[in-house]
Order: structure tokens, then sequence, then C-alpha cells
């Protein structure tokens, strides 16, 4: 059986990490929009390398939770079918033992040139301009997909899609996209579709199946479901 997860904010929640959206989902007063665009980089850049800086270094406190954990054990168990397809720019699934994960908004640990396009793994500030290790400018930005922007690894994605006879969406509020089109296209290629979520989102009406609790309990409960029924 072929499986696509794809996790949002709310797998991370009960690391420690703020979602965007809910009532804490606030950034020094700030909405995800205002510092998560292009645009607002060019403006104010000071401000938004703040905002990813003090998330990276949040990162460094932070441990992987059940959920992230589970979804690392069922890639034991599945392999090459499974595909982690992560929005979240932390490195829990990582660190959890997920090594088929894709993430679609980039990476904290990484830095972008804006002069020479290079990617470079990067856990320091970026908010001091430091020199880019390809072109020694000081033009590095944060290694995230803002608004507006091209998300990384669609056709991998879209293809894994296509062949999925699973899609699971864990903790996102389904507000995004392309993300937020996954299930669409995974239900038109004939996967079944199931939502793990702390609340209802504004997409579950599209699952057929929507499970509401946390991610600590829901992934696991379901991973040891779908061990069971692989046996
Ligand atoms: C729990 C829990 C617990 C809590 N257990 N659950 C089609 C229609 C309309 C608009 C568009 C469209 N296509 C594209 C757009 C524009 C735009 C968009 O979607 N806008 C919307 C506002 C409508 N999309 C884009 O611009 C994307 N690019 C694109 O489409 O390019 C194509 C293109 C480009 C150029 C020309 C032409 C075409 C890019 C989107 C980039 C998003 N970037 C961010 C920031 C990344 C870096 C960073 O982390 O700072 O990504 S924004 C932010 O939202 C971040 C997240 O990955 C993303 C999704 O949020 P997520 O993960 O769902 O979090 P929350 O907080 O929203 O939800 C948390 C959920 O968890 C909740 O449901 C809780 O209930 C739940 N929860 N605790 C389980 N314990
Ligand atoms: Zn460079």
């Amino acid at each position: 059986m072929k499986v696509v997860v794809l996790t949002g904010a709310g797998i991370s929640a009960e690391s420690g990490l703020a979602t965007f959206r809910d009532a804490d989902g606030l950034w020094q007063g700030h909405h995800v929009d205002d510092v998560a665009t292009p645009e607002a980089f060019q403006r104010d850049p000071a401000t938004v390398h703040r905002f990813y800086d003090d998330r990276r270094r949040e990162l460094r406190k932070v441990e992987p939770n059940r959920a992230h954990r589970a979804l690392a054990r069922l890639e034991q168990v599945l392999g090459d079918d499974l595909l982690v397809v992560t929005q979240n720019v932390d490195d829990l699934h990582e660190r959890a033992g997920s090594r088929r994960i894709v993430h679609m908004h980039g990476e904290l640990l990484s830095a972008l040139c804006d002069s020479c396009q290079g990617r470079f793994a990067w856990d320091d500030d970026l908010g001091d301009g430091p020199a880019c290790p390809g072109c020694g400018s000081d033009t590095l930005r944060p290694d995230v997909v803002w608004f507006g922007e091209m998300p990384y690894d669609l056709d991998l994605i879209e293809r894994a899609l296509l062949e999925a006879d699973l899609f699971v969406a864990i903790g996102t509020s389904g507000a995004v996209y392309p993300a937020a089109g996954f299930v669409r296209m995974a239900a038109i290629a004939g996967a079944k579709t199931l939502e793990l979520n702390l609340d209802s989102s504004e997409t579950s009406h599209l699952f057929d199946d929507a499970r509401q609790g946390p991610a600590s309990k829901l992934v696991p409960e379901w991973v040891a479901d779908l061990q069971e029924s692989s046996h």
C-alpha cells in the first residue's frame, strides 16, 4: 500500500512550536501573512530575519513528539511506499528518524542566496548579514517558501499523490494552497483520504474520514492500526 502523509504545524505543536493560525498563532503581534511574503522581506528585512532567527533558536530547545516518532516507525514498515510531505520548516521529522521526507515550504536550517541562488545548511542567525559561502555577498535569506513563491518538489509530490492508495493530512488547517488541494488530487486519483486534526478544519468535509484529537494520540493509534492490518 502506498501512503502519502501531509503534515502541518499541528504535528509540532505538542513539541512546543507555535502554529500559525490558532489563538496563539501570532509572533510579536504579527500575522504570518505580514512576515511570510517577499514584499515584507524587501520592506523590512530586519523584522523578517528576527522572526526566523527566533524560530531557528527555538528549534534547538524542542524535541520530536510521539506523532513524529510514529511516522518514523511507519517508514520502517512501509519503506519507499511512504512519503511524508511536510509544510513545516522544522527538522523534527528527521530527528525522529524519517528519511523519505519532502519540505515543500523549505527549512529553517537552510539559507538561500538571493545573488547566486545557492542553498546552504545553516544553523546560525541570518539577521547580522553573514557572507554567502558560495559567492561572498551578504544576500542570504531564510530558505523558506513565502506567499507567491513556488513550493519545492511539487512534481515529485504530485506523482506520489497520483499513485497513492491512502492520503493522510495531519495537523494542517487547509488554509494554504497548493497543499490544501492535495486531498482533492489524491481522491480523484483513487486514494482513500483521512484527516487527523485537533479540530475540524476548513477542508475536513473533503476527507473520507476525519478524526479529532491531539496528534500525539491520533497518529500512534492510526500507525498501530495500519501495522496490524498489514500483517
Ligand atoms: C493540531 C494540534 C495538535 C493544533 N494535534 N492538530 C488557490 C486559491 C487561493 C489562493 C491560492 C491558491 N493557490 C495559491 C494561492 C496563494 C497562496 C495561498 O494559499 N494563499 C491562501 C492564504 C489562500 N499560496 C501560495 O502563495 C503558495 N505558492 C504557490 O501557490 O505558488 C504557485 C505560484 C507561484 C507564483 C506564481 C504562480 C503560482 C506558497 C505558500 C507558502 C506558505 N508559506 C508559509 C510560511 C513558510 C515558512 C514559515 O514557516 O514561516 O507556510 S505560511 C504558513 O502556512 C506556513 C505553513 O506551512 C502554512 C500552512 O499552515 P499549517 O501548517 O496548516 O498551520 P496552521 O497554523 O494554519 O494550522 C495548524 C492546524 O493544526 C490547525 O488546523 C489546528 O487545529 C491543528 N492543530 N494543534 C493536531 N496538537
Ligand atoms: Zn551567494
